[in-house]
């Protein structure tokens, strides 16, 4: 039999580390995808539009030392609807509940009023929290770019350069983020990368398939519902919906003779497949919900609901 001492060998010593960090910054600065880079997995999709992460979601990254619990949010913009309130809601809460705060810029640009803004929100609701500024992006910098009107943004505790492409930078990023956690336990098992479950992911990715191949209006007004999701030994059968506001919109997804839903729908299993090992049969449809995104009760029946606090 086994001694205990084996059975905990994965256990934690006395100067391990953990806690949250929230990830934050404006659409389409990396985020979602320095997540990735830093887990060596995707747990969260990525695409070349703004506005991409829609909710929270946890990244886990785990060493013997620390598990750093990184919480990835919706790019911070001023909202148009109830959706753009809700996915400002998410990132303050996790601007809130965070031990420590990833900044991330786009190196590739000067700062602007949107940045501005950010650094006001963290001043009101991260006020004392350690702050490490990531300027991402910087595969499309010069290496003499000059970085100071980005560090001029805020007070922070580290300023590097990171490319989540390239996966350049991380070690440092996650070297200078672990003196600024909290002494503690490991919250959860070391191989376990994100708290999200796979019909969540299975609906994101569809989502993403769908974000990569339209353009316009149509990323923003997307949703998708998996309405059923059988898995089995041999084959996991998923039926999912793809939810738009407007005829015009069901037309452009269902595409000429289906074109551009069969599209989708071979990338997204293609996808499915490699998440969980296994083949898939994909069944999509579509279906009008007028105006969903200004509608609280269709946005709870998709998923975009979180308990009332105070302050939002
Ligand atoms: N060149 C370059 N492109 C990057 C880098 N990091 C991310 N990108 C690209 O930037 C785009 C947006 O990436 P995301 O990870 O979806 O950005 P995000 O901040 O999560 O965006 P939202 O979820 O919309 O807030 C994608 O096309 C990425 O491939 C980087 O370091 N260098
Ligand atoms: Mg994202």
């Amino acid at each position: 039999m086994a001694d205990l001492d084996s059975i905990f060998s994965d256990d934690w010593g006395e100067d391990h580390r953990s806690g949250i960090v929230a990830v934050v910054g404006q659409p389409n600065v990396g985020k979602s995808t320095l997540i990735n880079a830093i887990l060596g997995q995707k747990i969260a999709i990525v695409t070349s539009k703004p506005q991409t992460t829609r909710q929270r979601q946890l990244g886990i990254y785990t060493s013997d030392d620390a598990q750093i619990l990184f919480v990835d949010t919706p790019g911070i913009h001023k909202p148009q609807t109830r959706l753009g309130a809700y996915m400002l809601g998410v990132a303050r809460g996790a601007l809130r509940d965070a031990d420590a705060i990833l900044w991330l810029l786009d190196a590739s640009r000067a700062p602007n009023e949107a940045d501005r803004r950010i650094a006001d929100l963290l001043r009101q609701l991260a006020a004392n929290k350690p702050i490490v500024l990531a300027l991402n992006k910087s595969d499309l910098l010069d290496d003499d770019a000059d970085p100071s009107e980005h560090f001029a943004l805020c007070d922070y505790q580290c300023a590097l350069k990171t490319s989540a492409t390239k996966k350049q930078g991380i070690d440092q990023l996650l070297e200078a983020l672990l003196p600024l956690l909290p002494l503690g336990p490991r919250y959860y098992p070391a191989e376990q990368a994100s708290d999200a479950n796979l019909r969540f992911l299975a609906a994101e990715l569809i989502r993403e398939k769908v974000i990569e191949h339209t353009s316009d209006e149509i990323p923003y007004t997307v949703a998708v519902e998996i309405t059923r999701f059988r898995e089995g030994a041999q084959r996991t059968q998923i039926e999912a919906t793809i939810f738009v506001e407007r005829d015009s919109q069901k037309g452009i997804i269902i595409g000429k003779r289906g074109a551009m839903i069969k599209r989708l729908g071979s990338a997204a299993r293609s996808d499915l497949q490699s998440l969980l090992e296994v083949s898939v049969r994909l069944d999509l449809r579509v279906k009008l919900l007028r105006n969903w995104r200004s509608n609280e009760a269709f946005m709870r029946r998709l998923g975009y609901a979180s308990p009332k606090r105070k302050g939002d």
